[in-house]
């Protein structure tokens, strides 16, 4: 951790994590149209629109929005998500609107690196696998459908990103509160039968993906975003190739027709509007495989320390962690006696505990946890606390998973903001 950032102590910190939560859910909400304007805004006019001045805006990255500023995306198909920037569309769902054990298609969250595809008509569109095969195929989705097992799993997909926000100091890239994660049904065929048939040769390592979203820029060379993963995770059973969300299409801003899910590693491995996985013999190095992209040092770095390019490591699977669905933060429940509830997840393993503290982490109460419906589905938890008299309370959440790893209390700091898996703080008054 950076020196100041230590200084300062564990509850400034987290004095910020829970104010940004409540603005989140609290702050004004203005016209989607001021966005454009908010992002290229002085400082004068953004703190006009606050009603205050912005002591700290020396460590506001240049394009950040305040969250008291930030918007409802009016997204069709999608309900009461927040904007966190709107070109390219990235927008997160606050807690209380994840309170479904499977969440429905309008509240996942979205996260676009450019513009989707124009066309995204199921019966025209291919995908094409080759590179380290024997035989490389070409297949329409009826292809998938017709020569492939059609399996169905509900599967968490989590920005690396999500939790960015309350990094201290701040980094610059999408200001994820909580919500950039999602659990939804996905429907498709294994990404390792598909493989299979096209014959896997000895020489592959890893795959290469591609998505038929553009550039921002209009440039049709540019790629906006091409993943891969380790051979091992492609052959994966759970690594699928989806072609229905919750029974239904994709939402375009979700993939459709066709992206994969490669649940448990960085949302970016799960590429959407697929067109081609390419089999590599090499680490792939598309758009966004190299350099600080979905990379962490290897070790605990001080915020503006040179990292060298060697020191730093792909993320692969991500941590443990937990959300409170309700009661939403700063709420003020009638009675002193609260259902609290939400879910938890770890990566490829199945999360064994959660516990609930409501007294700054002094005692914990264990939550009655469900299993998870199927590998990389997300699991539901419930408990009911009682609060022992009136007043500010807040109910702190801790997943604990079967390796008896746990969530920490702070962020390890690295420089692109990934990974932040602290716990997840609720405020609630009661009288
Ligand atoms: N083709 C393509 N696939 C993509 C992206 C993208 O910009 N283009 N974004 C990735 C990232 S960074 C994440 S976190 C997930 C988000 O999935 P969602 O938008 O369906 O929630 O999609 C991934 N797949
Ligand atoms: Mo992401």
């Amino acid at each position: 951790m950076g020196k100041k950032t230590v200084e300062r102590g564990l509850f400034e910190l987290f004095e910020r994590d829970a104010e940004m939560a409540d603005e989140l859910v609290f702050g004004r909400r203005t016209g989607a149209d001021r966005r454009g304007f908010l992002k290229g805004a002085g400082l004068a006019s953004m703190g006009a629109m606050l009603g205050a001045s912005i002591p700290f805006h020396r460590n506001m990255p240049s394009g950040f929005i305040p969250v008291a500023l930030a918007d409802v995306a009016k997204v069709e198909g999608k309900d009461g998500l927040q904007l966190v920037n709107d070109k390219p569309l990235n927008a997160e769902t606050p807690p209380h609107l994840l309170d479904d054990a499977i969440t429905p298609t309008a509240r996942h969250f979205i996260r676009n690196n450019g513009n989707p595809p124009e066309n995204t008509d199921p019966a025209n569109w291919t995908i094409t696998i080759d590179g380290e095969v024997e035989k490389p195929l070409k297949l329409s989705i009826a292809d998938l459908k017709k020569d492939f097992d059609v399996v169905e799993q509900a599967m968490v997909i989590e920005c690396a990103g999500n939790g960015r926000s309350f990094f201290d100091p701040p980094v610059s890239g999408g200001q994820w509160t909580y919500g950039a994660v999602g659990c939804s049904k996905w429907t498709g065929v294994r990404l390792a039968d598909v493989l299979k048939a096209a014959g896997v040769k000895k020489s592959a390592i890893y795959t290469g993906h591609e998505g038929a979203d553009t550039h921002l820029s209009g440039d049709e060379k540019k790629k906006t975003l091409s993943r891969g993963l380790p051979i091992e995770k492609a052959m994966d059973p759970n690594t699928l190739i989806a072609f229905e969300q919750n029974g239904g299409a994709l939402h375009i801003d979700n993939g459709a027709p066709v992206r994969l899910v490669a649940s448990g590693y960085p949302g970016s491995c799960s590429q959407k509007w697929l067109t081609r996985v390419w089999v590599r013999d090499k680490v792939h190095d598309g758009a966004k495989m190299t350099g600080s992209s979905y990379r962490v040092p290897n070790r605990p770095v001080e915020p503006g320390e040179k990292v060298e390019d060697k020191d730093y490591v792909i993320i692969g699977e991500m941590p443990v962690k937990s959300l409170i669905t309700s009661p939403m933060t700063r709420s003020s429940p009638s009675s002193r006696e609260i259902d609290v509830r939400g879910h938890a997840w770890s990566g490829a393993h199945e999360v064994v505990e959660v516990a609930v503290s409501y007294d700054f982490g002094q005692t914990w109460q264990k939550a009655e946890l469900d299993k998870p419906v199927n590998p990389f589905a997300w699991q539901n938890w419930r408990t009911k606390i009682t609060l022992p008299q009136a007043g500010y309370y807040e109910i702190w959440a801790r997943a604990t998973n079967d390796q008896g790893v746990s969530q920490p209390h702070m962020i390890v700091w690295n420089p692109k903001g990934y990974l932040n898996n602290a716990m997840h703080r609720v405020a609630v008054t009661v009288s």
